[in-house]
């Protein structure tokens, strides 16, 4: 067989479908997977009773217990803090609601949604309201795409590597199908004036952030989200309505949304200003640095996962970028020298998690896992190196470089830069 096999024991990414034509059954099945004869089930207690009763709402397996967020607030300010997703226990590409990551700035607002109210004011010709019954009238699109805030990952430009779980490291990104109003529909409605450049989002929580946007980006994929994976937004992530700003970092996509101020100017608020602008090594900041670059991770295996046998692995990650389609991932097992393409799996969105996947033969060797993402303009996730050579030491968000694990000869992952 001429399966592509490059240093560190990674496989063609099709090995799995060319194995099973080439080889026979008996040959490939690893000898842990062979059942014992006599083929008896044993009758176990859940067989030979009945189950449970229906309940209203369902809850994950009792046994799941350790798939948690794993939340950080201020003690002093305890409304303002983090909670993480808990990206290496996860599969596929959607994050469920209840494990969506949360970034508040002073905590979760209990809304009315009869009492809610969508204002849009300044210079538009008619100045509207929408109660949440209005906006449901209007039609809905749907879209998959993540949210990060930009603060994700900030732990990278740490002197040294922080070793933890992925969730703890990068679970300031998540993914979930938000089903709501395009915002045209409703700026056509109040009937924009030449001199709007600007669309100031208001949320309706005791924080009351603020955040500018240019009126182009409003007008072309912004939308007004009611739902979250098919049911109403959780309180968490905005309900009654949020904004969502496909590929822009987390902090534009505006929670309990309640005010559309359109502008001639940006608002020039806290959060464009102190915060969520980049402080370059010329000593300026750079501000509105709106898009999340393409970004890729491993999360199984990653930190915190244990390989207890020899034998195949089958690699698998994410990846996204804020500017379009991933065309590529790479995978490396030997720092970077090498690399290998993975498999994308379907479906492939813009600004949307992509899954990848590939096989490695594991045998005791000890290697540097990383991941590289390309996307459909062309950009390539950088090294650690190249991005401070960029953007110097002094940052905090946008932190989007290659991240390597290495696997010791024991089987334990720990991160490492190179
Ligand atoms: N009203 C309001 N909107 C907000 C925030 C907030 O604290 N209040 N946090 C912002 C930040 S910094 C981020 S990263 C995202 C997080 O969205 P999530 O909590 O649904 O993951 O919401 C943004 N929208
Ligand atoms: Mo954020």
């Amino acid at each position: 067989m001429k399966f592509k096999q490059i240093a560190g024991g990674l496989l063609d990414r099709r090995y799995f479908l060319k194995k099973s034509l080439v080889f026979s059954v008996a040959a490939s099945i690893p000898a842990y997977l062979t059942a014992q004869t006599p083929l008896e089930l044993e009758r176990t207690q859940w067989m030979s009773e009945p189950g449970l009763g229906f309940s209203n709402y369902g809850q994950p397996s009792p046994f799941e217990k350790k798939t948690i967020r794993w939340t950080m607030a201020n003690s002093h300010t305890p409304g303002n803090g983090v909670s993480w997703t808990p990206l290496q226990d996860l599969e596929g590409i959607i994050t469920p609601s209840g494990l969506h990551f949360e970034r508040h700035h002073n905590g979760v607002p209990q809304i009315d949604p009869a009492v809610h109210r969508l204002t849009i004011h300044g210079l538009v010709t008619h100045p509207l309201e929408f109660s949440i019954e209005n906006l449901l009238q209007y039609p809905k699109i749907s879209r998959i795409c993540f949210i990060e805030c930009g603060g994700n990952s900030n732990a990278g430009w740490h002197k040294n590597p922080i070793q933890t779980p992925v969730g703890n490291f990068h679970g300031m990104v998540s993914c979930s199908e938000w089903t709501g109003i395009p915002l045209k529909l409703l700026l056509n409605e109040a009937q924009l004036q030449p001199q709007a450049k600007w669309l100031i989002a208001e949320g309706g929580d005791a924080s009351l952030m603020n955040v500018s946007l240019p009126i182009e980006k409003a007008i072309n994929d912004c939308f007004v989200a009611l739902y979250q994976n098919g049911e109403r937004i959780r309180p968490e992530n905005g309900y009654p309505l949020r904004l969502i700003v496909p590929g822009w970092e987390g902090v534009v996509n505006v929670k309990w949304l309640q005010r559309l101020h359109i502008a001639s100017q940006p608002s020039m608020s806290r959060n464009e200003t102190a915060k969520y602008t980049e402080l370059l090594p010329s000593g300026k900041a750079q501000q509105f640095s709106f898009f999340m670059s393409a970004k890729s991770i491993i999360t199984n295996p990653s930190f915190g996962h244990q390989l207890n046998r020899f034998g195949l692995y089958q690699i698998s990650g994410l990846a996204w970028s804020g500017r379009g389609k991933i065309t590529r991932v790479e995978v490396s097992a030997d720092q970077g020298q090498t690399w290998l393409d993975a498999e994308l799996q379907d479906p492939i969105l813009s600004m949307c998690f992509t899954r990848f996947r590939i096989p490695l033969e594991w045998h005791g060797q000890a290697i540097v896992l990383s991941s590289r993402a390309t996307d459909e303009t062309g950009y390539v996730q950088p090294t650690r190196t190249e991005l401070i050579a960029q953007r110097g030491r002094h940052g905090y968000f946008h932190y989007n470089a290659i991240v390597n694990w290495a696997l010791s000869a024991q089987g334990q992952i720990s991160h490492v830069y190179n």
